[in-house]
Order: C-alpha cells, then structure tokens, then sequence
C-alpha cells in the first residue's frame, strides 16, 4: 500500500483543503543550475505561470514552447494556525517528474506525470506565517520512464523531447494544487464493493487509518437522508430499495466516514458513492447484470492555450458533447486524467477505461507504420526494462488507489499499443498483470489496447486481457483512400482469424478513425476531407456489426489534438469528431444517429 494517502482533498468539520491555483513563479533551468544555486530557497529570476496549466502554448517563442529540461515553479502561501494538525500538499500531477521543497527543505520526489503527488509538510512548516513552495520539475524522456520516448539533442546543445507517442509532450503544473490540513489520526484510504440482493444492495466497505480508534460509516442518500450506518473499519452497509448508478443515469450517494473517540468526531471524509456491479460473462460486459454497448471516444486532455491542464469549462463542453452524441464512455487515453473528470463522470453516469501511460513501447512513434504491416520492433530486451517495469508496476498502484472507488471507472488499461510478439514482452506484462490484480478491491477487468502488430496469431500478450480492445485503422494507415474496399476485406479477415480462435470475450474498438480538416469537403471523396470521415465511419460499423462479440466502439478521437511537428501530421492530429474547438465535423451526426438506437 502506498505510504501516503491519495484521496481528493475535501472540507469537512475535520479537514480543510485550500486551493493553491493561480499565478505561480516560473523559471526555466537551461543549464540544470537550480540546485547548486539553491533556487529551493526562492527563484532568483523568474516570470509569472497560471497554475493549472501547461507552460507550453502560453509562451510566443519556439524555445519556451518546446523548452525539455528542469523547470521550477515557486508559490507563496499563509498557514494560519492549525494545532499539532498534519499540513500536506496535494498536486493533482506534476509532469513528468518533481521534487518539492518547503522553506528549503526537500520534502519529497515524485515519478510520473500524470498522478497525484502528495506530501506531509507539518515539519516544515510555519504556523500563521507566510510559507513557501517550491517545486523542481522535469519533463524529460527516457525508454525507463513512462510514457516512453528519449531526448535529442541539437547543435546547439539545445535539448528537446522526442517522443515515443502521438502527443505533445505537455509538461508543467497542470493540475490544481491544494493545501490540506487534517488531523495527525486520519483516514488514509477506503474501498468499496458491492453486492447486489434483489431490490436491495450491499455496500462492504474497509477503511484504513493511521490510528487506534473507532471508525464509523454512514451513507446518506440524495436528499441528505440516512440509509444505512455501520460501526468497524471493514463492514457492510446494507440499502433497502437501493438506487443504482447506471449508465447515463447515474444515481449518486454521499458516504461518510469517521474516526470516533466517544462522542468526539476525530476525523471525518466525505465523498458521493455509486452502487452498481461490473462483470464480463462471455462476450458480454454487464453492468448491474445487464449488458451494455460501449459508446464513445478516447480522448486526450488538451485544448487550445492550457494545453493539458485541467479546466472546468473545457471539461464541461466535452461532456455536453458526449451527451448530445449519445455516448457512455471513453478511454483516459493514454494516462490517468485529472480526478475532476472522473468526479464529473460519476455524475453523468459515463463509463471509463482507465489507462496508465504505458504508451511507446515501441522504439518510435513511427515504428506503428512498420509493425502494422508486419515488422518487428524491440522493446522488451533492453537493460531499461527493470526501471521501466518498476515505474509501471508502480503507476498502476498509484491509478488503481486513486481511481478505484469511481463508479465511473469500469476497466483499468494496462498499455497503450507495446510491442506484444515476444516472448519478453509477454513476460513483461505478465509481471504487470500479476501486479495490478490484487490491488482492485471491486476486481474490475483488466485491459490494454492493442496495435495491428498484435495479430491473432502472433501476439503473446492478449490472454492477459479480461477482454481485448483493438486499435485498427483499416482504410486509413492501411488501405487508405482509393483502396478502401480492400480495407474492409482486410479487416473481415483479421476479424475471421480472431473469430477462430473463439476466445469467448467481448471485443472493444479504443481506435479507428481517420485525419480529417474540417475545412476540407470532396465529392467524391479523398482521404482527409470530412466526406471520407463519413464513410470510413460507416464502413468500420459494418463490420463491427457482423460480429456479435464486438461490444464497444470508442473512436479515435474525440477532438483533434496537439502533437509533435512533422510531415505526419499538420498543426496536430486531426482525427476529432470534433474539432480542437469542440465543434463538430460532419462525422459527428453519423456518430449521433447511430449511437442513437445502439
Ligand atoms: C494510435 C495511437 C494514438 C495515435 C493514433 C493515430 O494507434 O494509439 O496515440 O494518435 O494511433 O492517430 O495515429
């Protein structure tokens, strides 16, 4: 278990949590000089930085916007008197990696950009004083961190990100940052499960705290009402009538939990709970024993200016979007996104594919075009693997731990495209299965999301899966344009050959899609006009309806993205149904139509 606690920061009569967000000082570290001139105790010389944001698109100049290095942020802030209270500060993430200094003193360091970093400051901190924060950040690559990609270095000497993966390699503070204030006996952590009885429910629930005292449970209902209380740290609340959370319409409860002495409220965490079941039962995935097509999108945390950071407005609109579109889901693709949006989902009832950034495990983002048409691209035999290996295992600890009492979350995604034909990489993601499946108290299925390469004959890694999920680009990367008739001949045959093998597990689309400028119409079509969006759609459904184990289908993408420059790709992928605007391309009503009665 981990050793610090990652539940979302709350205000109760026991806790407080004091949002960080807004203007930060920032200062690029070009010469990697900020330890030995100890920036920890302030920033020398520095420019202003929204928090939550990427650094990025904020900057005019091409330098600041590709900027690969250390990079360090600084935040002052009141701490009025809290007692003997434990002080900690939570960043929804910190990209890639971070050590966090209070008052110059080195608190803690972070791997991985894409979950929380939390840490107890009470040591270092001054009571009904002014405080400061200082963050030393670095985005940098390597084949032992995830995601996977690695640093070029130019003429110059100037160092920028090449990625492994088909996304800009936004960095920064693109999180909310709170500072929270709790008791030193608290609640570090909960799971729950349930289990349902006919019309009435069984909600188990464990705690855990740091101390000896008793804890308490209740669950009230929407209307503040209390269904069910429980005394013990591991108990069941049992819900007469109870309300399910469904899918799109989603039906959310509050549990309370308390550590008591007597009469005395020691600590007290509060969060909204949603009863509902998850199972996969043949080629089926039910939720709540009934079986649900999946409707919808991967996605990417990205827009216009904030880059990957969080915003309430930008989430808003996607929502909206989706809900107007008729879909139920989508996949973090390809890291865990900010708690917002699961805390959003809940509420919307949409299911979520929950993906840790195991993506570029291949040795080039270009490396998809070779082993889609067959080439074999090393990953798994190199001295990185044993670093890389203890980053994943890691990661999916920290995902499952932060995400795993989400109604939302149904599936955990375990990879992004790797190489699969190996027999090391079947070792490799055997280690992180083997991991992953003890830490997920509801015991959700297990996946990952496979490339072409990953053909019915040649992958080792699939039986792995709780269910598969295909990425395929038929009639786009392969038999695009003036071919596409081959491209479905193509893709039913790779579809017979998985048919064979008759594996008696849904199958789920997480990509199929085609670039497309929404500027851009063609009669009759040709590849990137949004006439040929339409039709590629239309001709993928077709084959997804000749097979009854096909059970989801989430596009790539749900709005055109940022990405790396190149001659791949013009100011980004454009394969949205909605463009980077959240405006919707002519696919969007195919998509609406039919996932209307689906
Ligand atoms: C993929 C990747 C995704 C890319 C997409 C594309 O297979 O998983 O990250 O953006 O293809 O558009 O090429």
């Amino acid at each position: 278990m981990l050793d610090y606690s990652v539940l979302f920061p709350v205000n109760t009569t026991a806790r407080s949590a004091v949002s960080l967000d807004g203007m930060w000082k920032f200062s690029f570290d070009k010469e990697g000089k900020g330890c030995s001139e100890n920036w920890m105790n302030g920033l020398p010389a520095s420019v202003q930085m929204p928090v939550p944001a990427s650094f990025s698109d904020v900057f005019t100049d091409h330098e600041s916007r590709d900027y690969c290095g250390d990079f360090w942020y600084e935040k002052e802030f009141f701490l009025h008197d809290c007692g003997d209270r434990r002080v900690e500060l939570r960043f929804g993430s910190v990209t890639h990696r971070c050590t966090v200094f209070v008052n110059g003193k080195e608190i803690c360091f972070h791997e991985g950009g894409f979950l929380p970093v939390v840490c107890d400051i009470t040591d270092a901190v001054k009571k009904n004083a002014v405080n400061k924060v200082v963050v030393k950040a670095n985005n940098e690559l390597s084949e032992a961190t995830l995601p996977c990609g690695s640093v070029k270095e130019l003429m110059s000497g100037r160092k920028l990100a090449a990625p492994y993966f088909d996304f800009f390699n936004y960095s920064g503070i693109q999180r909310s940052v709170y500072l929270v204030t709790k008791p030193q006996e608290n609640i570090s952590d909960y799971d729950t499960c349930f289990e349902l009885k006919g019309a009435d429910a069984d909600v188990h629930y464990q705690v855990y705290t740091n101390g000896v005292h008793d804890v308490h449970a209740v669950l009230k209902d929407r209307e503040g009402n209390t269904v069910a209380e429980s005394a013990g740290a591991k108990g069941t609340l049992h819900v007469e009538n109870a309300h399910l959370w469904k899918v799109r319409n989603a039906y959310l409860y509050t549990l309370v939990l308390e550590i008591r002495d007597g009469e005395t409220v020691i600590d007290r965490y509060e969060s909204p709970l949603g009863i509902r079941t998850i199972r996969i039962e043949g080629t089926k995935i039910l939720v709540n024993d009934e079986p649900v097509y999946l409707k919808g999108f991967g996605k990417h945390e990205d827009f216009e200016v904030i880059g990957r950071a969080f915003n309430y407005g930008v989430a808003k609109r996607d929502y909206e979007c989706m809900k107007w579109i008729n879909a139920n889901c989508f996949r973090t693709s390809h890291y865990p996104y900010a708690d917002e949006w699961y805390q959003l989902a809940d509420e919307e009832g949409f299911l979520i594919i929950d993906e840790i950034p195991a993506v570029g495990m291949m040795r080039s983002t270009r490396n998809f075009v070779k082993a889609g048409t067959g080439g074999f691209t090393h990953f798994f035999e190199t001295d990185t693997v044993p670093e890389l290996l203890k980053n994943h295992k890691l990661q999916v600890e920290e995902m499952i731990a932060r995400d795993k009492n989400h109604p939302s979350v149904f599936s955990f995604s375990l990879f992004n495209e790797p190489e699969t034909t190996s027999k090391e990489a079947h070792d490799y993601f055997k280690a992180v299965f083997d991991a992953a499946r003890p830490l997920d108290p509801q015991k959700r299925p297990l996946t990952g999301a496979f490339e072409k390469n990953s053909q019915p004959e040649l992958c080792q890694v699939y039986p792995l899966c709780d269910f598969m999920c295909l990425n395929r680009y038929y009639g786009w990367y392969i038999s695009g344009g003036p071919e596409i008739e081959d491209a479905e001949l193509k893709f039913r045959d790779e579809m017979n050959r998985w048919a064979a093998k008759d594996l008696n597990v849904p199958f789920v689309f997480t990509e199929f899609g085609t670039d497309t400028m929404d500027t851009l119409h063609k009669l009759p079509s040709i590849m990137w006009s949004q006439e040929y969006q339409d039709e590629y759609y239309e001709r993928n459904f077709s084959v997804f309806d000749s097979y009854d184990f096909i059970q989801g289908e989430l596009t790539w993408n749900f709005a055109d993205f940022q990405t790396t420059e190149g001659i791949f790709r013009v100011n980004g992928n454009k394969k949205g149904v909605f463009t980077r605007n959240r405006q919707p391309k002519s696919s969007a009503f195919v998509l609406k139509k039919r996932w209307e009665n689906k």
